[in-house]
Order: C-alpha cells, then structure tokens, then sequence
C-alpha cells in the first residue's frame, strides 16, 4: 500500500492563533443585551370574556351586533352546506362552529382596512359586506373570484394554503409607505402555520413593523391531521415570539373576547406598534368539506364537548343573563338569518349564465398559438350547435 504523503499539522493551542483576546467570554461587539420575551409571550390560557367578570363592561351595542351576525353566520353555514347537497355548490368549507371568529374578525376592521382570507373565511367576507352569493362565486366552480377585491377591500379566497398571508404583509407595508391609514388582517388556519409563506411573511412583517394581524384558526384540524402532529410549539401563538411580534391567546368560540384580543391588536397595528398575531382556539364542528369524511378521523365525545361550548349559544346565553337580550331580540336575529337564507337558497338555485368562451379571456394579454386554435374551435362549436 502506498504510504501516504500527507502531513497532518497538529492543532494549534487557541492563545497562539492571531486576535485570540477576542476568544475570551466577552459578549462580541454587536451583541446587545437580550430583551425579555416575556411580554411577546402569550398567556397560559386563551383570552375569555363570556361567562367572566370582565363581561360586565360589555358594550351592549356591539355584542347585540355580534350576536346577531353569529346567529346569521350560523345560518348561512347551514345553507351553504345544504347547497353543497343539492349540487347548487361545487364545494363548501363550513365555518360553524367557528362564526366567532368570522365575525369578529370582520366587524374588528374600518371600511378602509383589508381582509386577507382563506377558503374557510367566506363568512368574514360577507360580515364585511360582501353579497353572500358573490362570496360563494369561487365555491360554485366559477373562474373567478365573483367580486372586486378592492371595492370591498377583500383579498380573492386564498386556497392555496398561507399565501394570502405575504399578499397581507405586502400591501400593509406598501400603504404605511404611503401613508396611508390602513390595517390589513390576515386568517389562517392551524395547518397554514407550517407554511413557508407563514414564515416568511411574519418575519417580514415585523422586520418592518407592517401594520398587519394575523388571525390563526386553530380548529384542531389540518383535514385529518390533529394539532399535535402539526407542530410541537406550546402553542401557536408561541411562535410569535420567534419572529419579535406579540402573539396573544384567545378562546375563538367567545366572540367578545375575540372581538376585544383583535380590536387591541388593530389598533397597536394603526399606531405603528407592528404586527402581532393571534392564535384563536376554536374548532371545526363540520368535516373539512363536504367531500371529507370526518368521522374516520375523530370521536363524537370530542366533537360533543364542543358543542357544549358553541360560539352562539355562549353569546345568547350571557346577554339574555345581564339582560341585553329578551326574546323578541333573539326572535329577530332568528328571522333576519332566515330571510338571508332565503334569498340565498333562490339566488343560488337559478342557474348562473356562463360564457364558455370566457375560458380564454382573462388569462393571457396576448393568446398563444394553440389557444387561439382551441378558442376557435369551441366558437365554431358553440357556433354550430345555435344553428342547430
Ligand atoms: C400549499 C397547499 N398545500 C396543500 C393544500 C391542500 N390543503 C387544502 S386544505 C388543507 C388543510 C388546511 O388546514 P388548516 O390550515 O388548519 O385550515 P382549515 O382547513 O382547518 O381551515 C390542505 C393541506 C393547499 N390547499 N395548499
């Protein structure tokens, strides 16, 4: 065997290296003291405000606001969902159990403000205001989103997991450049957080201390997959802390406390205090759509234990007990949610007018070769069978 040539050199003691002063334990020059974490870290139990002393100082107007738009969103989870049955709705992501924080999260923002959703946050978009039909547009299987995001300062539903949240950061930053007084909130649900847009966009938010909120729907479930394989943070709020943001803890189902966690974050957004995000625990009452089957992954005692502790029953419940709701009030929101009902069930039920030969309009300036072909052929067909 040949021997090898190679001369090892042997390690040199640290104190002979050049600059070895520098390797003594002194911090480096461009270490600052470490601040504490402490106030970026959330508490060890979810916000409440529902059924606690502190919901003595509730503004009765804004809860009886609250309620009423819970017991619509209710109402509008059912029908969607009844849609989906009868084939008027290609597919329906319910947020029953979960109207909370829909609500909240709608009713928290200025009409100049932006909201960032995901498929599972239609009914935001129509507490915001958005027409429940053009909401459901996209669910239908329509092309496109079915309104004008920036005439109701709604973002298209994202369906592509977490990346409705770096489009949230990117406007939030380009309007304070502007200076413009907006706040963008973005939601997300537990599986988006191990995204890499959730990531790059925290970090880019409060790097620049955009003014954004991001609102985590941790409903227990990324379809099948439990909370607990998704992540081994303490919390998901934790992960704030990481990323130098506050992150806050709330019970998602308390729309008072959703609502007073989201209100305190907006407004530190406003002032320039940065980001901060919330974590909302809550849980999704129905599968993950109406092409999921969720009992192959979970137990009715989980799902009855959160029954029990339903979003609008624990709204009606405190506010008939302090007296800011009688029976005619509930009746009223009852019937308010059955007229939109209604109205939906009628609207959806009449078949859209399509143009097939949209397919080719809105996605190339200039149509390449082979589309121009195709669309020539459909016209040709379409073209045909009028004459028939
Ligand atoms: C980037 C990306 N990966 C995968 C999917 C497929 N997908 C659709 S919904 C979903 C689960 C999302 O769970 P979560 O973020 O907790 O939101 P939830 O549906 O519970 O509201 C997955 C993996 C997707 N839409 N986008």
């Amino acid at each position: 065997m040949k021997k090898s040539t190679m001369t090892v050199r042997p390690v040199e003691p640290a104190q002979d290296l050049p600059g070895a002063a520098a390797y003594r334990p002194v911090p480096p020059p461009a270490w600052k003291p470490r601040t504490d974490p402490a106030p970026l870290l959330p508490d060890s139990e979810p916000h409440r405000v529902l059924g606690t002393a502190a919901a003595a100082r509730l503004d009765a107007g804004l809860m009886r606001r609250l309620y009423a738009e819970l017991v619509r969103g209710r109402r509008y989870n059912t029908q969607a969902t009844a849609l989906t049955k009868q084939g008027r709705l290609a597919v329906y992501p319910s947020s029953t159990g979960q109207e909370a924080c829909e609500v909240a999260a709608a009713l928290v923002l200025e009409e100049r403000d932006w909201l960032f959703p995901s498929y599972r946050d239609t009914l935001a978009a129509v507490v915001r205001g958005l027409d429940p039909v053009q909401a459901l547009t996209l669910l239908r299987g329509d092309w496109h989103t079915g309104y004008d995001p920036r005439e109701h300062r709604i973002a298209p539903l994202c369906t592509p997991l977490a990346t409705q949240l770096p489009h949230a950061v990117g406007l939030a930053h380009a309007a304070r450049l502007k200076g413009d007084d907006v706040v963008a909130l973005a939601m997300v649900g537990d599986g988006g957080t191990s995204e890499g847009d959730f990531h790059e966009a925290l970090n880019f938010a409060a790097v620049w201390r955009a003014p954004v909120v991001f609102l985590v729907q941790n409903n227990g479930f990324a379809i099948s997959v439990p909370l607990a394989k998704q992540t081994a943070a303490p919390s998901l709020a934790h992960k704030a802390v990481g990323y130098g943001m506050p992150g806050r803890l709330v019970d998602g189902n308390d729309a008072a406390a959703v609502h007073e966690v989201l209100a305190e974050a907006v407004a530190r957004a406003r002032r320039g205090g940065g980001p901060t995000l919330v974590e909302a625990v809550t849980y999704r009452m129905d599968a993950h759509t109406n092409a999921d089957d969720a009992t192959r992954y979970r137990g009715d005692a989980e799902v009855e234990a959160w029954r029990a502790h339903d979003p609008v029953q624990l709204m009606e419940r405190e506010l008939t007990e302090r007296g800011m709701l009688d029976e005619d009030g509930v009746r009223e929101a009852r019937e308010a949610a059955e007229t939109m009902a209604a109205e939906l069930r009628e609207r959806m039920n009449a078949d859209p007018v399509l143009d097939p030969m949209d397919l080719f309009a809105h996605v190339y300036a200039e149509k390449t070769a082979h589309l121009r072909e195709q669309e020539a052929l459909l016209r040709a067909e379409l073209d045909a069978e009028d004459e028939r």
